[in-house]
């Protein structure tokens, strides 16, 4: 049985052998296969390298230094004679003439325009309303003193002539926690027929519902209450002053 095993052993060693021997000769007779299709472009080649640097260049110029600070001024020369009279001026053209003019105009609207700024910068409160502003320093008086006031500051004494400017005027009277304020509208020429501090008929009014009323045959000033309404009142309280400018 052992002798069986080693001569199976001996057996497939002399198969391998010869296989071995077979594979590695190459004088083997094998037929050539079909030839494959030829493969596609390869991609192309990575970039060559840097050329050499270049010559050197030429030279470059000197340096210049910056500029020294000025000298001294030098001292002051006599007093030459006085100059001849010049000589008059040449006609302007009319686009000179009408541009002089169009300035002197804009200049003169500027001028007023920060005058009245200025003005209502001196008050303690202030409100813009279209081209006006309603200025106040929280005092109270008469109606003959709320005139003063006003025109002592180059202002007049408030009249809202909108919707809008009594809705202002009302803002401001909130601002200064007031139950009524003055304003420049009378009866005292006309009984009943209220005109401004010109004397011309009102544009505008807000009177409250059943005034005026000249109550007790005394009321030839106005006020506006809290809520903006317009009420006649007697001229001698002392009420909120509110000027315009
Ligand atoms: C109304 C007003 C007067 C006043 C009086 C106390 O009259 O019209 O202006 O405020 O009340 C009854
Ligand atoms: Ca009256
Ligand atoms: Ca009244």
């Amino acid at each position: 049985m052992a002798l069986l095993k080693h001569l199976l052993v001996a057996a497939l060693f002399l198969v391998e052998f010869v296989l071995l021997l077979a594979a590695s000769e190459s004088s083997c007779p094998a037929f050539a296969g079909v030839p494959g299709t030829p493969g596609h472009n390869g991609s192309p080649g990575r970039d060559g390298r840097d050329g050499f640097p270049g010559p050197k260049g030429e030279k470059g110029d000197p340096g210049v230094g910056a500029q020294g600070p000025p000298g001294k001024i030098g001292p002051l020369g006599v007093v030459g004679p006085k100059g001849n009279k010049g000589n008059p001026g040449l006609p302007g053209t009319g686009v000179q003439s009408a541009l002089v003019l169009q300035l002197q105009s804009d200049v003169k609207y500027l001028t007023d325009r920060l005058t009245a700024v200025e003005k209502v910068l001196g008050f303690q409160m202030f409100r813009k309303v279209g081209q006006k502003y309603y200025v106040s320093d929280g005092l109270k008086g008469t109606f003959e003193k709320a005139q003063k006031f006003c025109s002592d500051a180059g202002a007049k004494i408030v009249l809202p002539r909108s919707e809008d400017e009594n809705k202002v005027l009302t803002s401001l009277q909130a601002a200064l926690q007031s139950s009524y304020v003055y304003v420049g509208a009378t009866d005292r020429e006309k009984e009943g027929h209220f005109v401004d501090m010109s004397g011309q008929p009102l544009t505008f009014t807000n009177w409250k519902t059943n005034e005026p009323n000249d109550h007790k045959g005394a009321e030839d000033c106005t006020v506006t209450d809290k809520s903006g309404v317009w009420n006649d009142i007697n001229c001698s309280s002392e009420w909120h002053v509110v000027c315009e400018l």
